[in-house]
């Protein structure tokens, strides 16, 4: 890189001098030379006087310029793109460029995945295809025509199929034509040799929509599930949001190279085909949940995020909170709400609440960005969705839906920011959301901290909320939020108290506002048990001082799924730190029989859900414990979680073993029921495998095993157990699933995980495993992101040879895909949560890293805010 990159602020926006209206463009497409024609009209906005006219660009070969037809020289190629001068007002702008696809190895813009063209453009990949007003304020209609050889049989792009034909020399053309005006990030182009499942769907006005799903030859029997979420999707969202899809056509492509999970262009979205291909012997049961979320998630934007688009990308969370909100709802409404909410809360907890506490801390609405590919974050898509759901909460489902419709009815068609959303919702709902706004603008984690008081002759019971958002790196002051909190008292026979404040009934969802702020609530006959934050009403961490008993008794008696599973939670958390503490001291470790019991009683208690006794069996991993701590002491947490797991484990022996037999389901299918019960037998097999008959059971599965889910759970067992069959079982996989990379992703996963001295030796011998290619974004992170991300005792090692390998490893990845770069270098951004010894290593890493030739913007941002710090 040239020059050092700069930032860009939200303050700074500005309506661009010119609008492209129009854009019709002709790809001639060759591995290594493709042409590009784009046909511009450019208008000049009302506001502006402008006869310069600037355009992105980025590694573009710049081939012929013309303004009205007339070859146009008066311009100048710059850093960032074009500038073109002495333009008129009106104008058609004809540019010619040649790109390089085979050459692209950064998965943005266009490239070739396994030998089929297809583009990724969001957030700032159109550039590399053509000169463009790249920002997604600029809305135009694109005519698309796309030539190539016949043996590339499918040419796909937005909208409608308009026309097509042959040209000489064995080539074809397709044009298409996009009706709905969109961003250059929304655009898309695919071009291959597929199978192609078809289907159509009728929407509730009675329009009928094609569906096809295109993926590689010979796996058409693993693109079913794709096709059922699909419909299923259209369908909810006509049902709960009321919105129809608007095309003839909608068509979904999955591609084994691929950055993320998949992009929702105009109706031609591009998957990874991770989030498209399963079935029962190749894919999980997570898998076929993920699909299902995910094309979702993807159809969804078609209204949130495509019809209505951001201004600037500093609103990205406009379209991505509320999308990732809506595909929650989705998937809460077909499976287990409690599972969903539960596995959610567990993101935000974990990984989002260590987001807050790095280097990278933002607000879901970013102030400032140097590599805009770095926001996709969980901040902006998870704790976004949490402020959406915050807003839910707030209004209820009626008055939340009146302010979508608005919002819809009065920004489609147009690019919108987060404030017109709020706007809409406030307008619609009669609600004052003033100072909930700051959630949009405040980065950090908030912090309450509660106490209580009963007072006996008055028979009141008090409820004291203090709330501290602590200074993150990118904003030392902050505010009191607007705090939905979610309350239940209880009585001593488990009876639900009602709420009375002032002398009036109340609500469960209490308003914090202030800094520190009282309730008092009256008629409560005895001192009650308090369940909080109920359903995760807030984004937030909560502290209070709960006995084991006060938690037993949640466990039990809360009235909803989430606050039972949330106070067995608490319970272990109590238990993993004082466990810590033990272990620190060099003293013996220590878990009550009282709380074994109380999870015994989840276990034994046949009314509960599988799927949700499994969840309140699970502990939460070691990074999230790593959160608790302003250093993370790495051995002290490995040995506390593996003593309460080995624990559990033998002292419920019995009672697992009989779960584990008793859920044995002969045949394999994907409905929901099946899937909770399998969930609940393999978390038994995970702790049986820590016990004397682990081997045994562990070996039998794996053998007997028809479905990939319990295959893998087999091997997983075997790697957290360190199991004598493990080395024969790994082997045994991958001798059946080499040739295929999916499904090797979850071996490489496990060999990431491993928690075996020697991990990172097997995890470096893996890049040269046949089914390992460090191009593949899918294969970099389960083997590489895995071993970083979710096995903290080895690549925390103090010899700092987990830091050195993936040092070596981004170095390679800064100039093959620095996007996949910047994802895998998380873990040593947080080098202040560790002791100096191991801080001192990581840092040395970073600074190793920012000398490097031809830093990418992506890392060179992430590595100089954890640099500052
Ligand atoms: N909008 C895309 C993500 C694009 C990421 C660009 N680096 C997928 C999604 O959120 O649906
Ligand atoms: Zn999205």
């Amino acid at each position: 890189m040239a020059d050092k990159p700069t930032a860009k602020y939200r303050k700074d926006y500005k309506p661009a001098d010119f609008s492209i209206t129009h854009v019709h463009l002709t790809f001639d497409l060759q591995e290594t030379d493709t042409h590009v024609r784009a046909v511009n009209k450019v208008v000049r906005q009302s506001h502006s006087e402008a006869s310069t006219l600037v355009l992105a660009g980025e590694d573009l070969d710049l081939v012929a310029l013309a303004v009205n037809g007339v070859a146009h020289t008066d311009y100048a190629l710059t850093e960032g793109g074009i500038e073109i001068h002495q333009v008129p007002a009106e104008f058609e702008l004809t540019v010619d460029t040649k790109i390089n696809p085979k050459e692209n190895s950064s998965l943005e813009g266009l490239y070739l995945s396994e030998g089929a063209f297809c583009t990724q453009c969001e957030a700032e990949g159109f550039r590399r295809i053509t000169f463009y007003l790249d920002r997604p304020d600029n809305l135009a209609i694109f005519t698309t025509k796309v030539i190539a050889d016949t043996s590339f049989p499918s040419l796909l792009s937005n909208g409608n199929r308009v026309a097509a034909g042959e040209v000489e020399n064995g080539r074809h053309w397709v044009e298409w034509h996009d009706p709905f005006p969109k961003p250059s990030y929304l655009f898309a182009l695919v071009a291959g040799d597929f199978d192609i499942l078809e289907d159509t769907f009728t929407t509730k006005s009675g329009r009928e929509v094609a569906l096809e799903i295109y993926v590689d030859k010979g796996n058409l029997d693993r693109s079913h599930h794709a096709m059922l979420s699909l419909k299923r999707s259209m369908q909810w969202d006509e049902e709960r949001f009321g919105l129809e899809y608007d095309l003839d056509i909608y068509m979904i492509v999955a591609v084994d190279f691929f950055n993320m999970g998949a992009m929702e262009n105009k109706g031609l979205n591009v998957f990874n085909s991770k989030f498209v291909l399963a079935k029962p012997e190749t894919a999980t049961d997570a898998d076929f949940l993920g699909i299902e979320a995910v094309i979702g998630h993807e159809y969804f934007h078609n209204w949130t995020g495509n019809r209505i688009t951001c201004r600037d990308w500093f609103q990205l969370s406009l379209k991505e909170g509320l999308t990732v909100f809506r595909d929650q709802e989705f998937s809460s409404d077909l499976g287990s709400r409690a599972v969903n909410r539960i596995n959610n809360v567990r993101i935000v907890r974990g990984p989002q609440f260590a987001e807050d506490a790095g280097p990278m801390a933002h607000p879901i609405r970013p102030e400032k960005v140097i590599e805009m590919n770095n926001f996709y974050t969980l901040t902006v898509y998870e704790k976004g969705s949490e402020v959406i759901r915050m807003l839910h909460t707030l209004l209820g489902e009626e008055k939340f839906q009146a302010g979508m419709r608005l919002y819809v009815d009065r920004h489609d068609g147009t690019a919108a920011t987060c404030e017109d959303f709020v706007v809409a919702m406030e307008e619609a709902s009669g609600a004052d959301l003033k100072q909930f706004r700051l959630w949009y603008s405040q980065s950090g984690t908030p912090e309450l901290t509660v106490a209580t008081d009963y007072d006996a002759t008055a028979k009141t019971f008090s409820v004291t909320v203090s709330q501290e958002t602590k200074p993150t790196l990118d904003q030392a002051e902050k505010q009191a939020l607007h705090i939905p909190f979610d309350i239940e008292l209880y009585g001593a026979d488990g009876r639900v108290l009602p709420l009375i404040l002032n002398g009036g009934s109340v609500d469960n969802v209490l308003n914090v506002t202030q800094a520190t702020q009282t309730f008092v609530f009256e008629n409560i006959e005895e001192k009650p048990v308090i369940s909080m934050l109920r359903e995760f009403s807030a984004p937030v961490k909560l502290h209070y001082d709960y006995t084991d008993e006060e938690l037993s008794f949640l466990m039990v008696n809360a009235t909803n799924d989430f606050a039972r599973w949330d106070a067995g939670q608490m319970l272990l958390a109590k238990h993993i730190r004082h466990n810590v503490t033990l272990s620190q001291q060099e003293n013996i470790f220590e878990l009550p029989l009282a709380v074994i019991a109380a999870f015994e009683g989840v276990l034994t208690n046949a009314e509960l859900e599988p799927a949700f006794v499994a969840e309140m069996l699970t502990l939460p991993t070691e990074s999230e414990v790593a959160g608790w701590y302003d250093v993370a002491d790495v051995d002290a947490i490995a040995n506390a979680l593996g003593f309460i797991r080995q624990t559990l484990a033998s002292e419920m022996v019995e009672p697992l073993t009989e779960k584990y037999h008793q859920l044995l389901q002969a045949d394999y299918d994907v409905e929901h029921t099946s899937i909770n019960k399998r969930k609940l037998r393999n978390t038994c097999l995970r702790f049986l495998a820590l016990t004397e008959a682990g081997d045994e059971l562990v070996k039998a599965q794996y053998r007997s095993s028809n479905n990939m889910t319990d295959t893998i759970a087999a091997l997983d067992a075997a790697n957290t157990g360190k199991l004598p069959c493990r080395e024969t079982l790994m082997a045994d996989f991958s001798d059946k699933w080499q040739h295929d990379g999916l499904v090797m992703d979850k071996w490489f996963m496990l060999q990431g995980k491993n928690p075996a001295e020697n991990a990172l030796d097997v995890v470096k011998a893996q890049l040269s495993h046949p089914a390992f290619n460090i191009k593949n974004p899918n294969r970099c992170r389960n083997l590489i992101g895995s071993f970083c991300g979710q096995n903290p005792l080895r690549f925390h090692a103090r010899s700092g040879e987990g830091y050195e390998f993936l040092v070596d490893m981004l170095t390679q990845l800064n100039s093959v895909n620095p996007q996949v770069a910047s994802r895998l270098i998380d873990p040593l951004l947080k080098f202040k949560r560790y002791d100096e010894a191991r801080q001192r290593l990581m840092r040395s890493g970073l600074e190793k890293l920012a000398k490097l030739d031809g830093l990418a913007k992506d890392l060179f941002e992430k590595i100089n805010k954890a640099l500052e710090q």
